[in-house]
């Protein structure tokens, strides 16, 4: 009998409270796919012709996924709020405003290869709120360190369908399987490799670096003698990390001074799920779990990836 997403619920402390929500990012995870798969043909790729509070253009997948999973996390009924890369406030889910979880987003991430037919993904964390249940939520609930998270992970849009989580007691991959519509453990406690893999970063950026990483990469590139993979897409970068070994790294530049990667639900949803499998997340001289957040759309830069790979580009 395969293994499913029920599992969730055997595994520590947590699992059974995040099991229903993790239930939820898988049906949204199908519903997306789904979406994506059809999007040509029904005009769906493209811009949307906004801005997101990034001010970035949206396109209109951002806008029809975060919708999605919003509603997924609203069927829950244990998800009082959902703070999300599409939208620049926190989305009160009126109805379970008493419930204990929020959940932080980027529904699409990646979404700038759609109209090449790239791998794009989906980035999730969960934590519990810290106002009494009996008041609204607010964005002060979402400004906890991931030490606290409860749960997180990424849905991989790619050839196969894929979910790769954590509770806290360790990584689980599960694959989409068409024959029976669900999602079957196919990957069961996820290690990175200790060795080996890429370096994974838009190289491009590299003259505009700060705090020497040009430099440091440069170090590490000579120690090492990784090849270069980069797909653009966080969570595919990430996802080959965390099955070959190497780093993933997004430093700070000129322009982007703080970094451009999301701190909230990019860099602490990965960065628990790398710390869990074995590997090492760090921001600006810590470990990203220990980056107190400041605000719902921080950005911070990001190295994560194998132990001695990280400590070898951080020198
Ligand atoms: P660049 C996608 O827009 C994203 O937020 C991450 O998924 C990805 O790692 C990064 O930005 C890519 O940025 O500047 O290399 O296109």
């Amino acid at each position: 009998m395969p293994t499913t997403l029920n599992n969730i619920a055997k595994q520590g402390a947590n699992g059974a409270a995040m099991m229903p929500i993790i239930q939820g990012v898988g049906r949204a995870a199908i519903e997306i796919a789904a979406v994506l798969r059809g999007a040509v043909f029904r005009g769906a790729l493209g811009e949307a012709g906004g801005e997101n509070v990034q001010g970035e253009q949206q396109q209109k997948l951002d806008v029809l996924s975060d919708e999605i999973f919003l509603e997924e996390m609203r069927s829950t009924g244990f998800v009082c709020a959902v703070g999300s890369e599409e939208q620049e406030e926190l989305l009160v889910i009126d109805e379970y405003a008493h419930a204990d979880y929020l959940v932080l987003v980027d529904p699409l991430d990646g979404s700038s290869n759609l109209d090449v037919d790239g791998p794009v993904g989906t980035i999730f964390s969960v934590v519990k709120r810290e106002t009494p249940n009996d008041q609204q939520p607010d964005v002060s609930d979402t400004l906890q360190a991931g030490r606290n998270v409860v749960a997180a992970g990424y849905v991989l849009y790619g050839p196969a369908l894929m979910l790769v989580c954590s509770v806290g007691a360790g990584v689980n991959g599960y694959t989409f399987n068409p024959n029976d519509a669900r999602f079957e453990l196919s990957h069961p406690d996820m290690r990175i490799p200790e060795t080996g893999g890429y370096y994974s970063v838009n190289e491009s950026n590299k003259d505009k670096w700060l705090d020497g990483m040009g430099d440091n990469l440069d170090r590490m590139k000579a120690e090492t003698g990784l090849g270069m993979r980069y797909v653009g897409a966080m969570v595919a970068d990430m996802h080959r990390t965390l099955l070959k070994g190497g780093v993933f790294l997004y430093p700070a530049d000129q322009k982007n001074v703080t970094g451009k990667l999301r701190l909230l639900y990019e860099a602490i949803p990965m960065g628990f799920v790398m710390e869990q499998a074995g590997g090492k997340a760090m921001s600006a001289g810590q470990p990203v779990l220990d980056v107190e957040p400041e605000a719902l759309h921080q950005r911070v830069p990001v190295y994560l990836g194998s132990a001695t790979n990280v400590d070898a580009l951080l020198g």
